[in-house]
């Protein structure tokens, strides 16, 4: 029922609210010896990591990931080893991906722009941030497009430096993928640091980690709060949620299809969301059908039948325009449009991190090497927030060169404003200008 879909779509997405699962409840009561929560986990590691830097990191290393690191940077062999291990074939689709991405971006910068007028010249000078710290997390299974979809970007946008941090597996190696697609987005360093403690080192620098302007890319819960907590000492580009996915379709979609988007989406994690709207009764029963018959032959198809079960839906709707209100209202990260005249209704989006547009325009494409990053907005964030993109590393600096036209002009009312607001030494710093102009 509409009502029952509303509130679903409506219900909070905070990220507190999410329960660590006990696996990890039991590690943090042997790292820790005392039953925390993930914000008082991650206060605990933020404070130690500003505090005692790199002798912080390894003591982590250690009660963490069992490993006794000789450094933190990942070195040349290990770079030349992950080459020679990593087959052609991915080499060349992440290569073509990263090209897509570049490209794509490179539309998006933005000019500096100076006005001239008869006061003088305003404008502004737009500047790339200068170090960027990219965080890539490992998980379920290391996602190297991430890297991709986070670093590009920062170069296109000419960002100065850019580094990585990574989780190390168990035999304290970075994934040789992760390390031939940080190669390929032209990371300078990457460093084998991953969790809160990478956002630590990364936001307040360590012996052996810079300190950066900028932090961005997804993780796990510890990651999420760390950037959160940090923020303000450094920047983040945001806080990203379990991923999500909103269909709308008519009845001329295709019921498999609509199903096969919805679980590639749901394969991403048990608090991932997979929603289908439709006006089309008869299609919802199909996609139900066609979800149960998928599901069995995926190799996650634990992981997705969790996040469908829990957070997934199927909802019809009595039109189409109610299906966009209620996916404005939802805000999706990923909004897919599997209806008969998609471009027809593109101006009624309104809220969503990316729209997919039309049967043969999957999400799917949008992760790997359509362009734009898949870096995007979750948790109802893109009401105010947009995937990464050049924008998320510039700066804009203004530009005010009054000249003495422009000092007659724009003086005296703001000179009336300062002395309004009790600003005498304001006021004074114009009047001084001004008298000396006027002929003794
Ligand atoms: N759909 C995910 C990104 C991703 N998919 C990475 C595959 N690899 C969140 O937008
Ligand atoms: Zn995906």
């Amino acid at each position: 029922d509409l009502e029952q879909a509303r509130n679903f779509l409506l219900r909070s997405r905070r990220l507190e609210q999410v329960e660590l699962p006990p696996a990890v409840r039991q590690k943090v009561r042997e790292v820790f010896g005392a039953d925390l929560t993930a914000m008082e986990v991650v206060q605990r590691i933020v404070d130690d990591v500003r505090r005692h830097g790199d002798a912080a990191l390894h003591r982590y290393s250690r009660a963490i990931d069992g490993l006794e690191l000789a450094g933190f940077a990942v070195t040349e062999e290990e770079f030349a080893r992950a080459r020679a291990q990593v087959p052609e074939e991915i080499r060349q689709a992440l290569a073509l991906a990263r090209d897509r991405i570049e490209a794509f971006h490179q539309r998006q910068i933005r000019q500096s722009w100076l006005h001239f007028e008869p006061a003088g010249g305003f404008g502004q000078l737009v500047r790339p941030l200068e170090r960027v710290g990219v965080y890539a997390p490992a998980g379920r299974a290391p996602y190297p497009s991430s890297l991709l979809m986070s670093a590009v970007p920062a170069r296109v946008a000419g960002v100065e430096e850019i580094v990585a941090c990574a989780p190390p597996s168990p035999d304290g190696s970075v994934s040789p993928v992760i390390l031939v697609a940080a190669e390929l987005a032209g990371i300078d360093r990457v460093f084998k640091v991953g969790g809160a403690q990478a956002i630590a080192a990364m936001a307040y620098g360590t012996e052996s980690i810079p300190r950066v302007d900028k932090i961005v890319g997804p993780g796990n819960i510890f990651v999420v709060l760390a950037k959160r907590l940090v923020y303000g000492d450094v920047d983040i580009d945001q806080l990203p949620g379990p991923t999500e996915t909103l269909l709308i379709a008519d009845a001329s979609a295709d019921p498999a299809l609509c199903a096969a988007d919805m679980l590639a989406q749901a394969e991403h994690d048990p608090l991932a969301s997979a929603v289908l709207l439709t006006t089309d009764a008869g299609l919802a029963r199909e996609v139900v059908a066609q979800l149960e018959r998928q599901l069995t032959r995926l190799e996650r198809a634990s992981i997705a039948a969790e996040s469908l079960a829990t957070n997934g839906a199927v909802a019809v709707v009595p039109d189409l325009e109610t299906a966009f209100e209620l996916a404005n209202a939802y805000a999706p990260e990923h909004l897919c449009l599997l209806i008969e005249e998609p471009w027809a209704y593109l101006d009624r989006v309104r809220h969503a991190g990316g729209v997919f547009v039309g049967e043969s325009s999957p999400e799917v494409i949008g992760d790997y090497t359509a362009g734009p990053s898949h870096v995007m907005p979750t948790g109802q964030t893109a009401r105010f927030s947009s995937p990464i993109n050049v924008d998320t590393f510039v700066k804009v600096i203004s530009v005010v060169a009054v000249n003495p036209q422009g000092l007659e002009a724009l003086g005296p009312p703001a000179a009336t404003l300062a002395r309004a607001e009790g600003l005498t030494a304001h006021a004074a710093a114009i009047e001084q200008r001004l008298e000396r102009r006027r002929p003794a």
